[in-house]
């Protein structure tokens, strides 16, 4: 797969501020113990585990002042500060970075330090959102307040997000290089401003009525036709709550294990990913680490894992 580093990066970020309930911090620990870099060695990999981002001082930043709700958000910009700067240089390093969440307001570090290299280089950055919600809500119009609804906005460059990174440089993705898939609950206003901007979604009924082969082809199609590279964010949320319950906001109606691990396979085919978040795994609410199981196969099988060659039960 040409463009592709051989080395993987992975980075925890235990950060939970973005949500309104606890236990998202234990997720990057729980992945490790479904032997996530295990998984990733064994396919060839060059893997290294660089730990957890260091958080800055939350209190050390002043308070942070948005035009509407928004809960935490020092909190919130303590992990995403450090993250995007960490992110740059492992992609800056030649690393394919695999950042373990923690809520989905991580991305908006992880995929900030990425974009910004790909800017640097001159590709294209698409970002593909696989979940069951757009998390396109600003502070204006965010029902809950919670900021891991609102990173892709933040990374679409809404000005209303703009105090997170504060005079962090930062760069905005344009919103018709973004496709959420898996969508099944997103909120009014957030609906008009995905819209607006020009962001594509691909909900669970037209996943029902073509499959996901059909609709993850029409956005790849795009990313070669640019020469682009892709970001993957998956957040837990896009699986079946019976596939995946460890997750702290499940929505009936997702995709099943087959479809999940299709979206990876074709993934890896397209040879385009350069980049991954794992995020909302919320062990405290799991089944015995099931959850986490299912993501670190998922996981391998977008870095070259094949259906048929799983042998009998390697990691217990
Ligand atoms: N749209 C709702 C809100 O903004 C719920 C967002 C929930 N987000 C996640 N990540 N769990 O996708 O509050
Ligand atoms: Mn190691
Ligand atoms: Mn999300
Ligand atoms: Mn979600």
């Amino acid at each position: 797969s040409g463009n592709r580093a051989r080395r993987i990066g992975l980075l925890g970020v235990p950060v939970e501020a973005g949500t309104g309930r606890r236990g998202a911090c234990m997720g990057p620990e729980a992945l490790r113990v479904a032997e996530l870099e295990a998984r990733l060695a064994a396919l060839g990999w060059d893997v290294t585990d660089h730990g957890n981002v260091v958080q800055l001082d939350a209190r050390a930043l002043g308070a942070l002042t948005f035009a509407g709700a928004a809960h935490s958000p020092e909190r919130v910009a303590s992990w995403v500060r450090p993250l995007a700067r960490q992110s740059y240089d492992l992609c800056k390093a030649g690393t394919l970075p695999v950042f373990l969440g923690g809520d989905h307001s991580l991305a908006m570090g992880s995929v900030m330090g990425v974009a910004r290299h790909w800017e640097e280089e001159g590709r294209p950055l698409f970002v593909l959102w696989l979940d069951a919600h757009a998390d396109f809500n600003i502070p204006s119009i965010s029902p809950s307040g919670n900021m891991h609804g609102m990173s892709l906005a933040l990374l679409a460059g809404e000005a209303e997000l703009r105090p997170v990174f504060g005079d962090e440089p930062t760069t905005a993705i344009p919103p018709e290089r973004m496709c959420v898939f898996g969508a099944r609950s997103i909120d009014p206003g957030e609906r008009d401003l995905l819209r607006r901007r020009g962001v594509s979604i691909v909900d669970m009924r037209q996943i029902d009525e073509h499959g996901v082969s059909v609709l993850l082809h029409r956005f790849l199609n795009r990313v070669a036709a640019e020469n682009g590279v892709l970001h993957v964010s998956l957040d837990v949320d896009f699986l079946d709550p019976t596939v995946a319950p460890g997750v702290g906001t499940t929505v009936p109606g997702g995709a099943t294990y087959r479809e999940a691990h299709l979206v990876m396979e074709l993934l890896e085919d397209a040879g385009c990913v350069g980049s991954l978040d794992v995020v909302e795994l919320n062990p405290f609410l799991d089944d015995r680490g099931r959850s986490a199981l299912v993501l670190a196969e998922l996981v391998a099988s977008l870095f070259g894992q094949e259906i048929m060659d799983r042998p009998t039960q390697p990691f217990g």
